[in-house]
């Protein structure tokens, strides 16, 4: 009697304990991204799903929804919609989130990161740490980077050395102003559009050019629309950030926020090891095989790439203004002492 008493008080226990609290859970949980698996933003995302569902035993259930399509394709919505909890969480670049916090226009500043470890000293260091402040500041839980890359600019008119080669160029860009005064000042004729126009501008010849990273050119195969110039320039990056909106956070359990948290830094992890396969040291392959597909890719000198800095010099500092001194001179010490 007294042991089936004990068994049944532990069943109860058993009972109540998980299932009461994933009880209040949602069906699904919407991912947003821009890109979906196999571009390296996606399998991040798709990472950072599959991760939780292990390690959570099912209890939170993520999927991911690319193409900016909780947003109908407007990938400068994406974090509105997260901070008001149209979409649940999101995997976004740097770039679309800038146009609600304007600091995330850091990264898009031009020239200011020459290397991977330049990123990583900012989004690893005390530059992060105050970003990641303000997006919580704004009613979203950020929880780790990931990346997109070094963004190169292409074309389908001419090789690019200099800034006199861009001369003329129409250009999508996408996010924020920022971008517009940047190809402005290379005197470039910049239009913004979403990624989801971005392809059929560019195969009918509304653009002559695009700029994103090797791993986007290569996937989405931009090479087959006559984009066959692409210059590595290395003149921004965008980061990743994986975040989820405050109401969705504050509903789980304290193990369970540690769970999606943890599951975020390691998906992140790996989000950053694909984004950079075969760009670095002596694996170049990812940008062999862009060459394999026809593509003419210049790498610029160290004296060629110094005229972009130059010409786009009025642009940083204008910006750096706008975005917050202090920030960009702390990201500045960050890259100075990587
Ligand atoms: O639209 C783009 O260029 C992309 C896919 O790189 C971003 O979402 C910033």
């Amino acid at each position: 009697m007294q042991i089936m008493k004990l068994a049944l008080a532990a069943g109860l226990a058993a009972m109540t304990a998980a299932p009461a609290l994933a009880a209040d859970y949602k069906e699904e949980y919407k991912i947003s991204t821009v890109v979906p698996a196999p571009f390296p933003w996606g399998i991040a995302a798709e990472t950072w799903a599959e991760m939780v569902g292990e390690r959570t035993d099912g209890r939170i259930k993520m999927k991911v929804y690319p193409g900016a399509q909780l947003v109908s394709g407007d990938q400068t919505k994406e974090f509105t919609a997260m901070r008001r909890g149209i979409i649940d969480m999101a995997v976004g670049s740097t770039i679309n989130w800038s146009p609600q916090v304007k600091e995330l226009n850091l990264f898009s500043l031009p020239f200011l990161m020459p290397d991977y470890a330049a990123i990583d000293a900012l989004t690893q260091g005390p530059v992060g740490d105050k970003l990641f402040e303000i997006l919580s500041d704004k009613g979203v839980v950020p929880l780790a980077w990931a990346e997109n890359g070094f963004r190169e600019v292409s074309n389908s008119q001419k090789p690019i050395h200099t800034p006199e080669d861009l001369a003329g160029l129409k250009m999508r860009v996408v996010g924020s102003p920022l971008f517009n005064d940047t190809f402005t000042a290379l005197g470039a004729n910049p239009t913004q559009m979403s990624w989801a126009d971005a392809k059929p501008a560019l195969t009918t010849g509304a653009v002559d050019g695009q700029e994103n990273p090797v791993s986007v050119f290569a996937v989405a195969k931009i090479y087959e629309v006559g984009q066959n110039n692409l210059t590595l320039w290395h003149y921004v990056a965008d980061p990743l950030i994986f975040a989820v909106n405050q109401d969705v956070w504050d509903s789980f359990t304290p193990e369970d926020q540690e769970i999606v948290r943890q599951a975020a830094i390691d998906a992140g992890a790996k989000g950053i090891e694909i984004a950079r396969e075969g760009m670095t040291g002596n694996d170049k392959s990812a940008i062999e095989a862009i060459e394999a597909k026809g593509v003419d890719v210049v790498e610029l000198t160290e004296e060629e790439r110094q005229a972009f800095i130059d010409a786009t010099r009025g642009v940083y500092d204008e910006w750096k203004e706008k975005i917050d001194p202090e920030l960009v001179d702390m990201a500045e010490e960050s890259i100075a002492n990587r």
